[in-house]
């Protein structure tokens, strides 16, 4: 058991188990899975898909000539192994011009040049068969706020999400576009810094049913936050078109860990409720191996990723089964509210029965709610003695 199938929706970015292990300190440690032996080693373990930037296929160089070649290969890949390649994105990030950002440049002559990536790589991720157009704002931010200001920068972010919406509809496309946030790294600061904040956004767009987020584990643990809480917020908005799965220690540079190798229990509750609510979208991990692995640690990362994911998904059917947790969820959530009339909905009606309500507050604040016997239980099931 435990072992990932296609129909478990695991996916990967090229860009994850292609990592040579690069940081800003230190040089490659290892040859990166090139795309096309990533699409025969995932495949191999039971992945669904590979996800990609223009730029992790596509040099951003190349000739006409030169993406044919490449796509054709990769194509040939994808065909051999059945993987699929359900969402791509674009890089407005590596290349030097977009040191201030690509949407949000104060340089119409970058800003443009963004607009028009993001087209040709949705034209790439069309062909490949995508669905989901992930939009990672790496360099939108800023360190100087003297120089860029931030409401104008809010605007013209909206103003390329509108264009690209349009492109999509005009090519019949299809894409559902997913914004991922970061509060920080590269820059010192990046706009829209939380999957909220994206939220925010996204409802004042043109076509906001088109447009929804890509939270990501690391990114809202990095601005200390409860990524559960975020992930719930966008699922009851009908907004989680896609996740990014890793992990991070709270508060400190992006470390892009494997899926559930830091907070197992923070873990534990996402992977329940992306379950508990059927979640539909892919399982897309945005992680990579540690930068003391060779290939086959690699190997050992992908594997990692999957298998926890399907790990804690058995404790969370142990967790619903367990009949003493059950008894415990009932007694804390199944409290009765007495008072005729009332259903928390405003009516004139309820609102006369709310004006005649005496809570008996000395009985109810008095009253335990015994969280320390739920939390210990599902302690005890995530230590494996349950
Ligand atoms: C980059 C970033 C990720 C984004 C990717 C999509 S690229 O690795 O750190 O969080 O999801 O652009
Ligand atoms: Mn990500
Ligand atoms: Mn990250
Ligand atoms: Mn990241």
């Amino acid at each position: 058991s435990f072992i990932p199938k296609k129909e478990d929706r695991f996916t990967f970015g090229l860009w994850t188990v292609g990592n040579p292990g690069r940081d800003p300190f230190g040089l490659p440690v290892r040859e990166g899975f090139a795309p096309v032996e990533s699409v025969h080693m995932l495949a191999e373990l039971g992945a669904y898909g590979v996800t990609l930037h223009d730029n992790d296929l596509v040099p951003i160089d190349a000739t006409a000539a030169e993406r044919e070649r490449i796509v054709n290969e990769f194509r040939g890949a994808l065909n051999e192994t059945g993987l699929k390649v359900p969402m791509v994105t674009v890089s407005l990030f590596t290349d030097p011009v977009f040191k201030d950002g690509g949407f949000t440049s104060n340089d119409p002559r970058v800003r443009a040049y963004a607009i028009q990536k993001t087209i040709q790589a949705m034209d790439l991720g069309a062909e490949l068969g995508a669905q989901t157009f992930v939009l990672w704002g790496g360099r939108e931010g800023s360190e100087v706020d003297a120089g860029k200001d931030a409401v104008e920068a809010t605007k013209r972010y909206r103003e390329a999400i509108n264009f690209l919406c349009e492109y999509n509809i005009s090519q019949k496309y299809g894409f559902r576009f997913a914004l991922e946030a970061k509060p920080n790294e590269p820059r010192a600061d990046i706009y829209m810094p939380t999957t909220g904040a994206m939220l925010g956004l996204i409802s004042t767009l043109e076509h906001p049913e088109m447009v929804g987020v890509n939270p990501e584990v690391a990114h809202e643990r990095m601005a200390g936050l409860n990524f559960y809480h975020a992930v719930a917020q966008a699922l009851d908005a009908g907004k989680l078109f896609h996740i990014d799965l890793n992990d991070q220690k709270m508060g400190r540079f992006d470390q892009d860990l494997r899926f559930g190798s830091d907070g197992v229990k923070e873990a534990f509750f996402l992977v329940k409720l992306l379950e508990d609510y059927n979640y539909q979208g892919m399982l897309h991990f945005d992680a990579h191996a540690l930068r003391t692995e060779d290939r086959n640690g690699v190997i050992e990362f992908a594997k990692g990723n999957m298998r926890t994911y399907l790990i804690l998904k058995d404790k969370v059917k142990r967790f619903n089964e367990d009949k003493e947790i059950q008894a415990l969820l009932q007694e804390i959530n199944g409290k009765k509210l007495e008072l005729p009339g009332f259903d928390f909905k405003f009516s004139a009606e309820s609102i006369q029965a709310l004006k005649g309500y005496q809570i008996d507050r000395a009985t109810v604040g008095a009253e335990g709610i015994n969280y320390e016997r739920l939390d210990q239980l599902t302690m005890e099931i995530l230590l494996g003695v349950r």
